[in-house]
């Protein structure tokens, strides 16, 4: 016996499953209950193009799932994408009642839930609402704003300089920080710099661990601006896919990105790339590593960003601080206007 709300626990985990890759889809579970409150069966979604959770828990449940309730840490799906509709499937094995926690933020796939209560199924939308959201938060992020979530990456001496007056840059932060750097750029699915950097320091951007090119995911590599790549730029191997977009502008960066389902960018540019994200209002969050270490003069971490007075500081909250080798890592949050209750 478990409640619905035991039972949505468990498709929040089941969703989870490490088979659940991270990638344009979400992550979903589901949790079939008989009228009497047994679990009948579970599913979950395994990516882009398999079948939706509805859809694996209805295949495992067979004709056991007349009349059970179908618990969805998604809104069922109401299109025929890849997939689909999961509403339809749900009615046509005779599912009477259906609770989901997130609603569907995609304009594509929603209207499941009106779909179901019209043909006369009990239908109770946002239980654990907030968990099932935290579960694929770029993913809610893009399809609901309709870019890429932005996070920042710079990596600073204590007085905020990436570099030494004489150029010299390598390296501020210890090898622990640059690590884990690798690990961010692996969960993300676009690293973003501009030109600039890609001439003046020519990095390869792919994910190595050990040193060795990593056979796990590797970002889409993409860089801004209008000047021309060097032909052996490392940038331009085969580690991982390049983009090259000749604009300065962030919004169409971003406009691009999310029509190939990049929904997290991580930002790794110079000073002025990130002075145009910041500038825009494109900057949702910020990874900062901080080393031990005063230089006094060269390259600040953001060039000039329209501010002028203390009022027009981007304020951050800092959601976690932590020591990293040697160094200091802190994320903060640019929280807009109408998040901050
Ligand atoms: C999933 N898995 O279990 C559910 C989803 O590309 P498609 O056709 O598979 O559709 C993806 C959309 O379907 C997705 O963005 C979401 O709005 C909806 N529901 N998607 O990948 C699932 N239930
Ligand atoms: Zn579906």
């Amino acid at each position: 016996m478990a409640s619905e709300t035991d039972a949505m626990r468990r498709a929040l985990v089941v969703a989870a499953s490490p088979d659940a890759p991270l990638g344009p889809n979400p992550r979903v579970g589901c949790v079939l209950l008989a009228p009497d409150g047994t679990v009948l069966a579970e599913g979950h979604h395994r990516g882009a193009g398999t079948p939706h959770a509805e859809i694996d828990a209805l295949a495992h449940a067979g004709s056991a799932a007349r009349g059970a309730t179908a618990v969805v840490s998604l809104e069922p799906c109401n299109h025929t994408g890849r997939t689909g509709p999961c509403a339809r499937a749900l009615l046509a094995a005779g599912v009477r009642r259906v609770v989901y926690a997130q609603a569907d933020p995609n304009p594509v796939a929603a209207g499941g839930a009106a779909t179901l209560r019209a043909a006369g199924v009990a239908v109770e939308g946002g239980l654990l609402a907030d968990e099932a959201a935290a579960l694929n938060p770029t993913w809610t992020f893009a399809v609901t704003h309709g870019r890429p979530f932005v996070t920042w990456k710079a990596a600073s001496t204590l007085d905020g300089r990436i570099a030494a007056a004489d150029g010299t840059s390598r390296w501020i932060t210890s090898p622990a920080a640059r690590a884990e750097v690798h690990a961010l750029r692996s969960a993300v699915d676009a690293v973003v710099v501009g030109t600039g950097t890609v001439l003046e320091d020519d990095p390869h951007l792919a994910v190595r661990r050990e040193g060795e090119i990593s056979s796990g995911r590797q970002p889409l590599r993409v860089v801004v601006g209008l000047r021309d790549l060097p032909a052996g730029a490392r940038v331009l191997d085969d580690a991982a896919p390049t983009l090259h977009l000749r604009t300065h502008d962030p919004r169409e960066v971003l406009a691009v990105l999310v029509e190939l389902d990049v929904q997290h960018v991580l930002l790794e540019g110079g000073p002025t790339l990130a002075a145009a994200f910041v500038r825009a209002g494109l900057v949702d969050a910020v990874r900062w590593y901080v080393a031990p270490a005063l230089l006094g003069a060269g390259a600040s971490a953001l060039a000039d960003a329209g501010m002028s007075t203390i009022a027009e500081a981007l304020r951050l909250t800092v959601t976690d601080v932590a020591l990293v080798g040697a160094d200091v890592r802190i994320d903060a949050r640019v929280l807009r206007a109408h998040e901050e209750d």
